[in-house]
């Protein structure tokens, strides 16, 4: 809910606008308001989108994928699924294009609404990944991605441009590469926008991490000949400069000139902790841009950004703050919480018996990339705790259900109930341990996970006021640089009968996350 009166005064905000992993945004606006969205690879449902009055505060309002028909990932890989998506209004209608990698390739879906329902998908015939679009005054669609395959296997990289029919998604003639960037390896991410005469090209380069950077290119023809900026790149932060800045990896950005006149990007960063690694995934962030008619942008003065960011802004929004508790009540689940893949829906009711989530453990366990019983939310703080209440008697013994700090199949730990006993155990790549295991026989259990930027912290209690320890994890054992990938962290609740069908519920009351 958007807060009754702007304050107008504010010259000061903090990065990352939206905490968490929701990395590559894309933004449009329509009069007023501001809409964004991010990719969201093996998440079910898929592209958060997420609204604005200021471009500083933001809530999600939906997502452009949430029907199988949109999104297959039936056993997609790990960070595969949906890459960066474009959004853009034109013509009285909302468009999302994006990748699914694991499946359909570059598509589209629209909508009046851009809280959704979405459009059934059109697909584009053009390989490649972060598909973008571009409405030219001629009217003319097009269309650009990042490289693709040729017919003899090999990669050509750099942006490829083509003209395409809106209603059928139809590619008008072949891919033309329009710029390769100024060298940088995987030049990516472009947008296109029309200004006093001039198509400019934003791209990244450098790939997403350390080395990331954003750079721009502009012709008075759409296929070309482009002219690097001569300041290039107009925002990273591998230099000297930002070496201890907490914000690192700045790409993957969008341009966008907001009611007032004023110009903004919003780009990906991440927070590293504990020693170069991140958890929290890739993050929105915003900077304010400078763009003088024929001339170049500049994005906050130098081309480098801070979390405490010095400038004037919008008339600020604020959203109310979200509640703490999750009470698994009928509009469960509420949009922060997503499954693993297309879920089994039979596995997951709530807003049943007095407003508790029941999960029924299936044959599949958190190992494996499919679609085990499982429901989570985004670690979007660096130091947090999370706690649950789960009621679960199994009286089988390959019958469990716990709490998670989930980056992938791979690399996972959780406190997990089952018959007799409370078991913390770790996944690291090939390892599996068992931390600890100590007898546990009531049916009630609070489960608590601390986060800090050193270690996740486990340990339960019979009655939600003295915890005992289980033991805590390096957080670095879990992060996007030792298991790889596009993602964060998320905590999630489960259940699995591993191998076989669960015969009990696990029935969690409620899961409280919070700040600390
Ligand atoms: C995305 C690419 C990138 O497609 O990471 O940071 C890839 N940039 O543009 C996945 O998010």
């Amino acid at each position: 809910m958007l807060s009754a009166n702007p304050c107008f005064s504010q010259t000061t905000y903090k990065n990352p606008v939206i905490p968490g992993f929701y990395p590559d945004p894309s933004v449009c606006r329509v009069n007023e308001d501001y809409y964004l969205v991010t990719s969201s690879f093996e998440y079910f449902p898929g592209v958060p989108v997420f609204h604005s009055k200021d471009l500083v505060n933001w809530e999600q309002i939906g997502h452009c994928l949430t029907r199988n028909s949109q999104l297959p990932l039936t056993k997609c890989r790990a960070s595969g699924g949906i890459y960066a998506p474009t959004i853009r209004y034109h013509d009285g209608l909302f468009y999302m294009v994006t990748t699914n990698v694991s499946g359909p390739g570059n598509f589209f879906v629209t909508a009046t609404d851009p809280a959704g329902e979405w459009s059934e998908p059109i697909r584009i015939n053009q390989g490649g990944i972060d598909p973008t679009i571009f409405w030219d005054e001629n009217g003319k669609s097009f269309f650009m991605s990042t490289g693709h395959q040729l017919t003899d296997g090999t990669y050509r990289g750099g942006i490829l441009l083509s003209e395409i029919d809106l209603k059928t998604g139809k590619r008008l003639n072949e891919p033309v590469p329009i710029w390769n960037g100024t060298g940088g390896r995987y030049p990516e991410a472009p947008h296109m926008y029309k200004k006093d005469g001039f198509y400019y090209l934003l791209i990244s380069e450098g790939g997403t991490e350390y080395g990331h950077k954003v750079t721009i290119a502009r012709s008075k023809y759409i296929y070309g000949p482009y002219e690097s900026c001569p300041f290039n790149p107009i925002l990273t932060h591998i230099n000297e400069n930002t070496e201890s800045s907490p914000i690192q990896g700045t790409g993957h950005a969008d341009l966008i000139q907001a009611h007032d006149g004023t110009w903004w990007t919003v780009f990906l960063a991440f927070r590293p902790q504990n020693g170069n690694h991140h958890l929290t995934g890739r993050e929105t962030n915003l900077a304010p841009v400078t763009w003088p008619k024929n001339g170049w942008p500049t994005v906050n003065g130098n081309g480098t950004v801070s979390v405490e960011m010095d400038c004037p802004t919008l008339p600020l929004r604020p959203f109310a703050p979200k509640p703490i508790r999750e009470e698994f009540n009928d509009s469960f689940p509420s949009l922060s919480w997503n499954y693993l893949r297309n879920p089994t829906r039979e596995n997951y009711r709530f807003g049943v018996q007095k407003s508790k989530l029941s999960l029924k453990g299936s044959a599949l366990t958190l190992n494996e990339a499919d679609s085990p019983t499982f429901l989570g939310r985004r670690q979007d703080q660096i130091t947090f705790q999370a706690t649950t209440l789960l009621s679960f008697s199994p009286e089988k013994s390959n019958e469990e259900a716990g709490l998670t700090v989930l980056m992938n199949e791979r690399y996972h730990f959780e406190i997990v109930k089952s018959k007799g006993k409370l078991t913390l155990r770790y996944k690291l790549g090939v390892i599996s341990h068992v931390e600890k295991v100590i007898a546990f026989n009531s049916k009630t259990v609070y489960l608590r996970i601390e986060g800090t930027p050193e270690f996740y912290i486990f340990s339960f209690s019979k009655d939600n006021i003295n915890f005992q320890p289980l033991g805590k994890a390096d957080t670095n054992l879990v992060s996007t640089e030792t298991a790889g990938g596009f993602t964060g962290i998320y905590l999630g609740l489960f259940a699995s009968g591993n191998g076989q069908m669960n015969k009990t519920l696990a029935e969690f009351d409620w899961f409280d996350y919070s700040a600390k």
